[in-house]
């Protein structure tokens, strides 16, 4: 495993922030942008970002605003992660001659990133410490020839993550599905998978319901599990604007991030030299996991509100015509104890009714939430209790199915194609109805068996029956848990290959044989034998739109993903099932064509997309057409949980910093909650750090405890105090990755969970420290 460059010796802590964006973030992305490139690049990927005619920003996945966009649509993180591609340093064979997988292998995720972008393919052969330059070619015939030789399809794993936009996602997985296997884990599996299966279960379908419009319009805003001042910034711009047309939001978290209360934008001159808006109206500093407690005490204070005041707070009509399960439900939902929900939840009675007072005054309700609820073992249960929440007033999309006029369900999405993906078919257990669209476009029979997903697929490989490791736009042995599970997982693949534009540990814990296929970025220009091409994307908000990329790409040796992956279904595939692949490597226009006729809702796509902006895809939810089996929404009745550690110990939740994308940090800051050059830091309330016996800044080693007697240990952290809710501890991911047990996962969507582990905390000997 890697070793740390980041001894935290430096750490500097101040307040949290109170407030985020405005003049600092701006000044602090072209600091970030200046630093990795020339003038020039820079100016012409800022002014590329999300325009209409630009490309997509490969940060987050919310949706850019609609009508005119502002010259300067982008965010300060989206800034950073678009000049992370553009960089202008280059990871050449030389770089490899110089460095031994071994050695690379030591290093951080930080130093990987800045070596730049990757320029040429390269392979390592079995026993060999470096990789070394390879032909395309040959390259394609040896990954080719290994999914060949494989006793069984299945033996094979496509990961992929949401940075692939459509066109290639719809390759990988028809070349997956042709080649005779539905194993294609991705990230979401880590991410909003809980999601999907609440929603799928209960609605019908696995995405949210409701537009940009819907939030600005809406009279009360949950943001629950979600650090939109980092991870989304341009939601701030939103909720803004939610707050200026006179509605509320109520901010539920453990920690008081700064973007959930004040935002100063960017983008008006208010915000530049103003106060800035206030976000929440109410902050709930909820314990962790303690969110299905206090939407089931929401649920129950409805239900009594109802008895009171018969027929003036449900929406009888709604609930006897569009579900099932009420019945049910409401008397289960009656019974949950306050002592229970005040325990689960560390919130007051008085605060929780204060909620409730809000709901009533509200119509139209919308709950946004992300990693914060979905990475719990009971994400789902508490995301299905969400919904009953919304259904028991009918506030689940309108009749009319006007924009604009809809409340409902809103998951945050977080790599800005991850819903796009799941839409083109990545899934390990894609529905019936679109195997067989597929297999009837293409005239082959997809697989019946449903694949494996992340979790899954790391156990087949550390169990030896997956042997062929390929990644798609990710970091998966960074992403995925038990880092050190994972790692050897990966090592003992007979071939691991990387289709990246970055080096990351994937890189480096490898297979017996590893390839590295470098390829174009979002930012870059992508040209085929029929001349410039775009390609599509979806945002969190199902509007679909055109990408294209503008700069000179980072090396004359790249190959889109699109070329990959067509050139590797040739050599793979030879004439089996009747598809174009050369057609579809020179013009992207013939793969948009396949999938206006695979996908529903994407009829006619080439001419809708061409349009400025794109389209939006129906949700018929907005209709309260619910396409469940029953074909209406279902109300659940979901077990009261609470998570709580034993004497002695915390639960644990890995986040992001405000200085990182995902598995890659950019630098060792956080500014808004104030941490400063380092990363191997426990945020710990300030009582459980005097309970514990430790003090503000001490070296501690983090344990997670876990039923399989095996002990889990992040070594070097320092403690900060830091007005986290009472129990409820926080470090970052990736470092803290390796806490979490494989087998801690959550209930039916088997996501790993990330937001709650329990540990203790060692403290290191003075004199290691
Ligand atoms: N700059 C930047 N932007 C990103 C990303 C990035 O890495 N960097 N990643 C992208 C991706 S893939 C994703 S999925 C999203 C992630 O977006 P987020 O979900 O905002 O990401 P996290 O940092 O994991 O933050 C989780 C939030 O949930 C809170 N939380 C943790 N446990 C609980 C709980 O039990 N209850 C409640 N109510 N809250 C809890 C945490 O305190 C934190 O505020 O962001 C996307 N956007
Ligand atoms: N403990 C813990 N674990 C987590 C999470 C957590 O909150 N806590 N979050 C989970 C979540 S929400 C997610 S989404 C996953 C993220 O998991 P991944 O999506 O697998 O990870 P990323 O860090 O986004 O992947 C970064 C790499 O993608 C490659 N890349 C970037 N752009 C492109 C491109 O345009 N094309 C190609 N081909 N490659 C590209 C680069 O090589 C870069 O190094 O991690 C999950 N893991
Ligand atoms: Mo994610």
């Amino acid at each position: 495993m890697g070793t740390i460059e980041d001894p935290s010796e430096d750490l500097a802590v101040e307040p949290p922030k109170t407030w985020a964006a405005g003049v600092p973030a701006v000044a602090h992305a072209l600091k970030y942008s200046l630093e990795e490139n020339s003038v020039r690049r820079t100016a012409l990927t800022l002014l590329n970002i999300n325009q209409a005619k630009g490309f997509d920003c490969p940060g987050c996945a919310w949706p850019e605003p609609g009508g005119h966009r502002h010259m300067n649509e982008y965010c300060e993180n989206g800034a950073k992660h678009v000049n992370d591609e553009a960089t202008t340093r280059r990871v050449t064979p030389d770089f490899f001659r110089e460095h031994s997988v071994a050695e690379l292998d030591g290093k951080s995720d930080l130093w990987l990133n800045q070596q730049g972008r990757l320029t040429s393919p390269m392979v390592k052969r079995p026993g060999a410490t470096h990789y070394v330059p390879i032909e395309w070619d040959e390259a394609l015939d040896l990954l080719a020839r290994e999914l060949r030789s494989l006793d069984s399809p299945d033996e094979a794993l496509f990961y992929t993550s949401g940075r692939l936009n459509n066109e290639a996602a719809f390759l990988l997985q028809l070349f997956a599905r042709v080649f005779g296997t539905n194993n294609l884990p991705d990230c979401s599996n880590m991410c909003h998978e809980s999601s999907g299966s609440a929603l799928g279960e209960t609605l019908g379908i696995g995405k949210g319901n409701v537009s940009l419009d819907d939030i600005h319009d809406a009279d009360l805003v949950f943001v629950v599990g979600q650090n939109p001042g980092t991870n989304h910034p341009r939601m701030l711009s939103a909720l803004e604007e939610t707050k200026q047309n006179g509605g509320h939001i109520v901010a539920v978290n453990p920690l008081p991030e700064a973007g959930l209360m004040r935002f100063k934008n960017p983008q008006k001159a208010r915000g530049v030299i103003g106060r800035g808006t206030q976000i929440a109206d109410q902050f709930l500093r909820i314990r962790a996991g303690g969110d299905l407690a206090l939407f089931q005490a929401l649920n129950r204070l409805l239900l009594e509100a109802e008895e009171e005041a018969p027929g003036t707070v449900l929406d009888h009509e709604f609930i006897r015509t569009r579900t099932t399960g009420f019945e049910e439900f409401a008397e289960q939902a009656v019974k949950t104890p306050w002592e229970d929900v005040l325990a689960a939840t560390g919130l007051t009675r008085d605060e929780i009714e204060q909620v409730h007072r809000r709901v009533l005054k509200s119509e139209k309700v919308i709950v946004c939430w992300a990693m914060g609820l979905t990475q719990h073992k009971h994400g789902v249960p508490t995301i299905r209790e969400i919904v009953n929440f919304l259904l028991m007033r009918g506030g689940i999309g309108a009749p009319d199915g006007a924009r604009g006029t809809v409340g409902g369900v809103c998951p945050v999405r977080g790599h800005s194609n991850v819903q796009g993906d799941r839409t083109m078919g990545i899934w390990e257990q894609m529905p019936q109805r679109f195997m067989d669209a597929l297999g009837k476009e293409f005239g082959f029979t997809p697989p019946a068996e449903h694949g494996l997903d992340s979790v899954g697929a790391i156990r087949a490989m550390r169990d030896g029956k997956a042997k062929v490791f390929v990644g798609v736009a990710g970091n998966f042995v960074r992403a995925a848990p038990d880092s050190g599970v994972t790692e050897e997982a990966l090592r003992r693949c007979r071939l691991t290959v990387q289709i990246s534009t970055k080096l990351n540990r994937s890189h480096t814990a490898c297979g017996e044989t590893a390839l590295i296929l470098p390829t174009l970025g979002r930012s870059d220009r992508d040209v085929q034998a029929t001349g410039e091409q775009f390609y599509t994307v979806e945002d969190s908000m199902s509007e679909v739109h055109a990408s294209r990329g503008r700069l000179e790409p980072a090396s004359p040796h790249l190959l889109s993903e699109v070329a990959i992956l067509c050139r590797l279904a040739r050599r793979t595939l030879g004439s089996e099932a009747a598809v174009p692949w050369e057609e579809f490597e020179r013009d992207y226009g013939t793969v948009r064509d396949r999938i206006s006729r695979v996908v529903p809702g994407f009829e006619d796509f080439n001419a809708r997309v061409a349009k400025p902006g794109g389209f939006r895809l129906p949700n018929p939810v907005n209709r309260h057409v619910f396409p469940t089996p029953s074909g209406k929404a279902v109300f659940t009745r979901n077990a009261f949980t609470m998570l709580s550690a034993p004497r002695g110990h915390l639960v644990l939740q890995s986040l992001r910093s405000h200085d990182q994308w995902n598995t890659v940090p950019y630098a060792m800051n956080d500014r808004y909650r104030g941490i400063h050059n380092a990363r191997r830091i426990v945020m710990v309330n300030p009582d459980d750090v005097s309970e514990l016996g430790l003090a503000d800044g001490q070296q501690v080693d983090i344990v997670s405890v876990w039923d399989d007697g095996v002990e889990r240990r992040a070594d070097g952290f320092r403690v900060v105090s830091y007005p986290t809710a009472p129990g409820s501890a926080a470090s970052y991911y990736p470092e803290t990755n390796v806490l979490v047990p494989l087998d801690s996962v959550a209930e039916i969507s088997n996501t790993p969970t990330s937001k709650g582990v329990v540990v203790r905390l060692e403290p290191v000997a003075a004199a290691a420290s």
